[in-house]
């Protein structure tokens, strides 16, 4: 095992990463921009080193400053978390050049899927179901229209260099076709450089379903269940879970296999994800693979009852995985919520200040992987992911249930939260009931996302009375300074509660 290890990334995935390093008795080193100093993760790990300025560019995308931090303490392996260097080949490539462990997989693997095309196309050879379609580049709109009319419409134009939906064009009829291709074209150069579309079948209100792999140096590879990303917004995420109402035994076994194949294809080692889109027939096409730790793995975890992080650190570090399968049925169901500093209410508009106030929930079945503490500040140098929820229970209805409760314990001032968006999805009957798709959310915000009805005035009021009286308490406060009385030290809670839906009136 390792004695020590870098972790290239920030926030609640990098305290995520100190935490499985503590658990296996390994060092951990962060690393810290300007913006980061007294960050939790820099805060919480054994060591920190500072590589630059605020900006990611700066900092946190550089490179050559995070194997030289690795060198300088004498980690020997490096762990990317997500985002950031985490998918990028030559990244993966020169940390192993300069005589360190990449933990994550190997890459040429991440090469050998890290195109969409590419991915499609070794799908295509290692038997993994794609979307009818083709996969080299269209010549010009009279191929469209050959495709097109041979898959039968709608079709989806799709960017070959593409990601995140830039580029995409769905069509519904012939007429529509050379403009649409034109219109993709020019997104696609703007977006990417490169003009490059190609063509599939469009699946009409599919879910997106992605199963979890997990492979060994050795030649071990596990599927560990699916995980629930359908309700998302401008392809971000929001909420996910595990399993999925839509997956049967029968269907999980399928789809795992089928992810361990595409895997194996890829030359896969590690932690990495097969995304599926599902359609209402139970019919599944690969979409793309994603070869780093996903934000929403908890999830993953709680059900299957292992440590991926862990895992991650095993594996890269030569250990041999179980033979036997890890995990053969989900036990129980498990939540994840984003808990981002956006304003829900007012189109997701990223928010800032200082958290002047944070109160983590708890309790049974409850997990807040966070990377933010009271006296962070909240710019606009990164993702607005503050941490995230994750509520376990036996069943999918105990789980949104205790999610509720968890999400009312929750409490962040200072900055707008998208904890009350959370809230709404709960008491949702469309989600209660599990009928959701990739297009649920986005058809379903105008009702999501209107106010409580509660005047902000009365609860900023309320909070900040209660939040006095706290201070007072803790001596950091003269009384005297503090014009809350005992009595209203209580009735401001006790509004700020009602606000919250906590306690009847
Ligand atoms: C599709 C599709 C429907 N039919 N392909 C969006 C981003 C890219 N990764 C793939 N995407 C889609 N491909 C066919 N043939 C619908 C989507 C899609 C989507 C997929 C997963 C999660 C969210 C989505 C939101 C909109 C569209």
């Amino acid at each position: 095992m390792f004695n020590k290890v870098l972790i290239a990334n920030r926030g609640e995935i990098a305290l995520r990463i100190v935490r499985a390093c503590r658990e296996l008795g390994v060092g951990s080193v962060a690393v810290f921009s300007d913006a980061d100093a007294s960050a939790p993760h820099a805060r919480e790990a054994d060591e920190a080193v500072h590589i630059g300025a605020s900006p990611s560019r700066e900092s946190y995308l550089r490179a050559d400053k995070l194997i030289e931090a690795a060198r300088r303490t004498g980690a020997e392996a490096i762990h990317p978390g997500y985002g950031f260097l985490s998918e990028r080949e030559p990244f993966a490539r020169d940390v192993v050049g300069a005589g360190l462990v990449f933990i994550g997989p190997p890459a040429a693997a991440i090469a050998a899927v890290g195109s969409k095309t590419a991915a499609r196309a070794l799908a295509a050879t290692a038997n993994v179901p794609v979307v009818p379609g083709t996969t080299d580049p269209l010549r010009d709109a009279t191929e469209a229209a050959e495709v097109a009319e041979r898959l039968g419409y709608p079709v989806l134009l799709k960017a070959s260099a593409g990601g995140g939906g830039k580029g995409m064009r769905v069509v519904r009829g012939a007429s529509e076709l050379a403009a649409a291709l034109e219109s993709a074209k020019r997104e696609a150069m703007a977006s990417f450089g490169d003009d490059a579309v190609y063509v599939e079948k469009y699946i009409a209100g599919p879910r997106h379903v992605e199963i979890q792999v997990l492979g060994d140096q050795h030649g071990t590879m596990h599927a560990l269940g699916e995980r629930e990303c359908s309700i998302q917004r401008r392809h971000q995420k929001m909420i996910e879970e595990a399993p999925s109402v839509a997956v049967s035994p029968e269907l999980r076994r399928k789809m795992g296999e089928t992810a361990v194949r595409m895997a194996k294809a890829a030359g896969y080692v590690n932690a990495g994800t097969c995304e599926f889109l599902l359609d209402a027939n139970g019919d599944f096409y690969f979409l793309e693979m994603n070869t780093r730790l996903q934000v929403e793995h908890p999830v993953t975890e709680l059900v299957a009852g292992l440590d991926l992080v862990q895992w991650q650190i095993r594996i890269a570090a030569g250990e041999r995985l179980p033979i036997a399968p890890l995990m053969t049925e989900p036990r129980g169901w498990a939540i994840e919520c984003r808990i981002t500093s956006e304003d829900a209410g007012n189109d997701f508009l990223p928010s800032t200040g200082v958290i002047s106030f944070l109160r983590v929930p708890g309790g049974p079945g409850v997990r807040w992987d966070g990377g933010v503490g009271a006296g962070s500040e909240i710019g606009l140098h990164y993702d607005p992911l503050l941490g995230k929820l994750i509520a376990w229970a036996d069943t999918r209805d105990a789980a949104i249930a205790r999610m509720r409760r968890a999400l009312l314990e929750l409490t962040i001032v200072g900055v707008e939260t998208s904890r009350d968006f959370h809230l709404r999805v709960m008491d949702d009957p469309d989600f209660q009931a599990g009928a959701i798709d990739i297009q649920w959310l986005e058809r379903r915000l105008p009702s999501l996302t209107t106010g409580d009805g509660t005047p902000d005035g009365e609860i900023a009021v309320a909070i900040a009375a209660a939040l006095l009286a706290e201070s007072e308490r803790a001596g950091r406060l003269a009384p005297a300074a503090s014009s809350t009385a005992r009595g209203d030290d209580r009735e401001a809670w006790r509004i700020a509660g009602l606000r919250d839906g906590l306690r009847q009136p």
